[in-house]
């Protein structure tokens, strides 16, 4: 369906100021062919968002933060709203991620004013969905991650401020994934699920895959029908292994 492959690094609580490098050496090995075939992402910390988006000055990566306050301002102490990063040049920002959901309670309700806060600041929000290994071995892989998604997608999104992530929580820093076949099923679930709650426009949102994607599995995994692209943890951190990754996708 034409849709433009996205592969976005999610350094989660790693990286201090010396870490931009990794940026620039992800900026110095991607060439105008590769950013002709994908979009290219890295949400690093809230503490590196300014100097990651120094680092990318004039090229066509995109920086985004990993989480937001719904509200726009107010008395949240600690937290950083969309408007704040929209300020800072993040374009992207990660909206419900397992580590999120299972460490600070995040539910379906907060994922949905999330992806509201960041659709108001003007970023896409990645909107990440996934089953816990007893979900799957119940059985009810699908019936989760449709529910997640028809709860957090607000109203009347579009492909332009809205990204889904697949990430199955038992395939998250594990090193385990699910196969070709167990991605394909999910993902054509979500896009199903995804022209329900806001019609054709769904055949345009990209559904990213991810959950131990490395330069070795990348292929394989950007072969299935409905992946298109893919939201890298670990291997994002080492700039080598997250170019690997973007070029399987390029
Ligand atoms: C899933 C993924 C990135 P990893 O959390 O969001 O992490 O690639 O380390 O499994």
């Amino acid at each position: 369906a034409g849709r433009r492959p996205l592969v976005a690094g999610n350094w989660k609580m790693n990286g201090l100021r010396s870490s931009v490098s990794v940026v620039e050496a992800v900026r110095n090995g991607l060439t105008p062919a590769i950013h002709d075939a994908v979009d290219v992402l890295i949400c690093p910390p809230s503490t590196l968002i300014s100097s990651c988006v120094a680092a990318t000055y004039g090229s066509p990566i995109a920086i985004g933060g990993q989480n937001l306050h719904a509200k726009p301002s107010g008395a949240f102490t600690g937290s950083i709203s969309a408007e704040m990063l929209a300020d800072l040049g993040a374009s992207y920002v990660i909206v419900g991620h397992s580590e999120r959901r299972a460490y600070h309670y995040e539910t379906d309700d907060g994922v949905h004013a999330k992806a509201l806060g960041a659709r108001r600041a003007g970023l896409c929000g990645i909107i990440c969905v996934g089953e816990t290994r007893d979900e799957r071995e119940e059985g009810r892989t699908l019936d989760i991650v449709r529910a997640q998604l028809a709860i957090g997608v607000p109203k009347g999104a579009t492909a332009a401020d809205t990204v889904i992530a697949y990430e199955p929580v038992w395939a998250i820093g594990t090193g385990l994934t699910p196969t070709p076949t167990d991605v394909a099923e999910v993902h054509a679930s979500l896009r199903e699920m995804l022209g329900r709650l806001i019609g054709p426009e769904a055949e345009k949102v990209r559904i990213l895959y991810g959950g131990s994607v490395k330069p070795s599995n990348a292929r394989e995994l950007m072969a299935v029908e409905n992946v298109d692209g893919a939201l890298v943890g670990g291997a994002s951190l080492v700039a080598d292994d997250f170019l690997g990754i973007v070029n399987a996708y390029a």
